[in-house]
């Protein structure tokens, strides 16, 4: 019988508001990326508010937080709850916040009730979620789930060339545990569904399945700086072109695998100089499908029209590809958990794959792993007037709890 305790959900809005602060945007959004002063600021609030409720907070080697509570049994690894404080360029209030600060609240709930909980219970910050600053995305859940090196995690560099490790130092927040040093019983994430579904719906939870495959790739494309004036149309190699044509193409490729997404979000022109005809570009390009033999697909169509660009085009292009997260199925003991916890609640609900990629689609790979959705406005995020509401918060903070407490049940006397 899952507990009566509930959460509340003013306190939990009042976290979230405050939190905005750090990074806060004249927009109402957050600037709040990994390893800067502002995600330091952050931490710091994070760190005083798990340790105020008795809980030991820890480190790893690439800065991911835990903060732990006791439970009736020390022996059991812990069942863990939490997201990212991180946030893109242009971010929202509630996109990996919401699930940290709604597992804070889960946390205050339990210790104002003095309840016990059979498992631990740890509460985690995931460093660098976004892939913003540093690609690829879910770089330091990935460490902690061994996908990736604590070597490779602070080789990464941001596009002025400095590097994770160094300004992992910088801020202190490196500890000294081992990446994934510790086994965990089970990882609920609690996070805005960044998309138009459960409100279109009128669903108040999303009772997540997994999480689509993505892959991430870069492509430097070198032609010939020259004069824009002096310079036939005949005799170019421009390097912007170029990148267009393939831009273009990368757009109908999705549109050729439809559910499949493909995007290039950020592109450098060099020399950028209005009368250089540009000699380099550099750009990305996020490819994502439910179906990795699909992005298979998408990634050989790619490929096909680069040589086509180059050889049409006197251009040369290099395609790398920086990032293959495969597509990912939740735990279905943690799924009935979220289930029974929103149906005692008496939210609606209704199945959904995470279009955007999260930390427990690593953590899945290591623990029993799920996630809970909730609505936000027009399904917008990574956008500054991403919103959702206070209810809405408040019913992902109480299923989660929920959930949390239903899969502890299973300790129980064992
Ligand atoms: O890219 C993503 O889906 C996530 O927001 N990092
Ligand atoms: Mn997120
Ligand atoms: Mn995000």
């Amino acid at each position: 019988m899952i507990s009566n305790l509930t959460i509340n959900p003013q306190r939990l809005w009042d976290m979230l508001m405050e939190t905005a602060a750090f990074g806060g945007t004249a927009k109402g959004g957050i600037k709040r990326l990994t390893l800067t002063d502002e995600d330091k600021a952050v931490r710091d609030w994070f760190r005083k508010e798990c340790e105020a409720l008795g809980c030991t907070v820890t480190l790893d080697e690439v800065g991911n937080m835990f903060a732990r509570r006791p439970g009736k049994r020390s022996d059991l690894p812990p069942i863990a709850l939490g997201s990212h404080l991180d946030t893109q360029p242009t971010g929202g209030k509630f996109d990996g916040v919401l699930g940290v600060l709604g597992a804070l609240e889960a946390l205050k709930t339990l210790h104002e009730a003095g309840y016990e909980t059979n498992a631990p219970i740890e509460l985690i910050n995931w460093t660098n979620e976004e892939g913003s600053r540093y690609a690829p995305a879910m770089l330091a859940s990935g460490v902690f789930a061994g996908v990736f090196t604590r070597e490779f995690a602070d080789s990464r560099e941001d596009r002025e060339g400095i590097s994770f490790g160094s300004e992992l130092d910088r801020i202190g927040y490196r500890g000294t545990e081992k990446a994934g040093g510790h086994k965990l019983g089970a990882f609920f994430e609690l996070h805005i569904e960044q998309g138009p579904i459960l409100e279109a719906e009128e669903k108040m939870i999303g009772v997540v399945q997994g999480v689509q495959g993505m892959r991430w790739y870069e492509v430097v494309v070198t032609g010939r700086d020259a004069h824009t004036g002096s310079t036939p149309m005949t005799m170019r190699k421009n390097a912007l072109l170029g990148a267009t044509r393939l831009i273009d193409a990368i757009d109908a490729i999705a549109f050729d695998n439809l559910p499949g997404v493909g995007t290039v979000g950020l592109v450098e022109v060099k020399p950028n100089s209005r009368n250089v005809i540009p000699g380099e570009v550099f750009f990305t390009v996020d490819f994502r499908h439910p179906d990795d033999a699909v992005l298979d697909v998408m990634e050989a169509a790619l490929k096909e029209k680069v040589a086509a660009v180059a050889a049409e085009r006197g251009l040369e292009i290099v395609l790398t590809p920086v990032w293959n997260s495969p597509a990912v199925k939740f735990d279905p003991d943690c799924i009935a958990a979220v289930r029974a916890g929103a149906e005692k609640a008496g939210f609606a609900s209704r199945d959904i794959v995470s279009g955007a990629g999260h930390d427990a689609a690593y953590i899945a790979r290591i623990a029993p792993t799920t996630m809970i959705f909730v609505p936000c406005k027009d399904g917008l995020s990574h956008n500054e007037a991403e919103s959702s509401t206070l209810e809405e918060c408040a019913a992902g903070a109480q299923v989660l709890l929920s959930a949390v407490l239903a899969y502890d049940e299973r300790f129980a006397g064992v």
